[in-house]
């Protein structure tokens, strides 16, 4: 199916307004969103699902118009609490369509992280009392016309309806390209990072590519990837881990390699740290201005540096570094300062296409790496 012949039955039921987080198996359709550039529809990438829950609701306040939502199924877990608290016909009983792209489809490989997500999908949108169709490569037209008009019934009573999305559902279009300006390679910045952090450190990394390139520029530097815990799902929640490493033994001094994207989807982690101040985390921001490990959708971030809103929350040293040499200086005077550090590194949108996955369990992963934090 065209995404852009999906928008136009959106607009057609009514929508003028899309909001959410971007996902890979939703990219053809985050693409058209993008190229439509606010033609037809305002569009809103937010911070977490759950705010995009939140944007829906407050325009169907004012207007009587649903949004359409659109997110990862790893999503799902962040619109549980709005959509069972306010959108729910026995709350408020606000009206919304829902797209989810379904990683982690039972029966195909998939990465770890979305395997049981990707099982209780359905079942999570059933007790949540939200109606859905799935939809694939064989759909029809005239069947999407269908399911958007019962969507559309529904959502006059005030229901949410979803639509389930496999991978490989929309074509591929007109791709949405763009740069950030920036020419330092993520990669290279990572290299850095290791180098310069490894071998005394125990590093938490984040959701997506960060923690893929962090894992093969380990094993090509060491041989090994044992000091660094991926987070490889729960998106937002690295420097969380962080903390509970760092708190739980100061006598280790512990990285968090976060992506801005992540950063913004529970931003409130700055503010708690800040006022932990724990002398032993050092905060790494790689920011690319994107949500570049699934399509490369700009985050909804202001503009203003992520060391500035850190340095605002109470970080007592932060910085914005463009360049391996003053990402390099940046680390290690953080390490002579032994106080609660952010660095901001400023990157651009590569990466490399045949770029590998870890090759273990998750479960082995987290083995490995409890060996390696309780030997030392
Ligand atoms: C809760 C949740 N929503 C969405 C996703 C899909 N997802 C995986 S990686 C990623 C982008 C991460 O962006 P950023 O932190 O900026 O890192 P980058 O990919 O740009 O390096 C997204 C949206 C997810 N894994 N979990």
């Amino acid at each position: 199916m065209k995404a852009g012949f999906f928008l136009q039955e959106i607009q057609n039921i009514g929508i003028r307004t899309i909001t959410g987080v971007p996902d890979s198996t939703l990219k053809q359709f985050c693409d058209a969103v993008r190229l439509d550039d606010g033609k037809t529809f305002h569009h809103y990438v937010t911070a977490n699902e759950g705010a995009a829950v939140g944007l829906a609701t407050g325009e169907y306040l004012a207007s009587e118009r649903p949004c359409l939502v659109y997110l990862q199924n790893s999503g799902l877990g962040n619109i549980i609490n709005p959509l069972a608290s306010i959108a729910n016909r026995e709350v408020y009983g606000i009206p919304m369509l829902f797209v989810i792209g379904w990683r982690g489809e039972p029966g195909k490989k998939d990465e770890p992280q979305h395997v049981y997500q990707g099982k209780v999908t359905c079942a999570l949108l059933e007790v949540m009392d939200v109606p859905y169709c799935v939809i694939d490569d064989t759909t029809k037209e005239a069947q999407m016309t269908k399911m958007l008009s019962e969507a559309k019934a529904l959502m006059a009573e005030g229901r949410q309806y979803a639509v389930i999305v496999k991978k490989g559902t929309f074509e591929k279009g007109q791709g949405a390209v763009w740069e950030n300006g920036y020419s330092l390679v993520r990669e290279q910045a990572l290299r850095v990072i290791l180098e310069n952090l490894f071998q005394e450190s125990f590093l938490v990394s984040t959701t997506g590519k960060i923690s893929r390139e962090l894992y093969e520029q380990s094993d090509a530097l060491y041989g090994n990837h044992e000091r660094i815990f991926m987070t490889v799902g729960g998106m937002g929640h690295a420097s969380m881990i962080a903390y509970g490493m760092a708190q739980a033994d100061a006598s280790r001094q512990i990285v968090c390699v976060d992506g801005d994207g992540a950063v913004m989807m529970h931003m409130g982690a700055l503010a708690f740290l800040a006022k932990q101040s724990p002398k032993n985390l050092l905060h790494i921001v790689i920011n690319n201005a994107a949500h570049e490990s699934v399509g490369a959708m700009p985050t909804g971030f202001s503009g203003k540096t992520y060391a500035q809103v850190a340095a605002a929350c109470g970080y007592q040293n932060v910085c914005t570094v463009r360049t391996e040499e003053e990402l390099k200086e940046a680390v290690l005077k953080a390490k002579e300062k032994q106080e609660l550090s952010l660095i901001e590194v400023l990157v651009s949108l590569e990466s490399r296409a045949d770029l590998g996955r870890p090759k273990e369990t998750a479960r082995e992963n987290r083995i490995q790496f409890m060996d390696a934090v309780l030997r030392h």
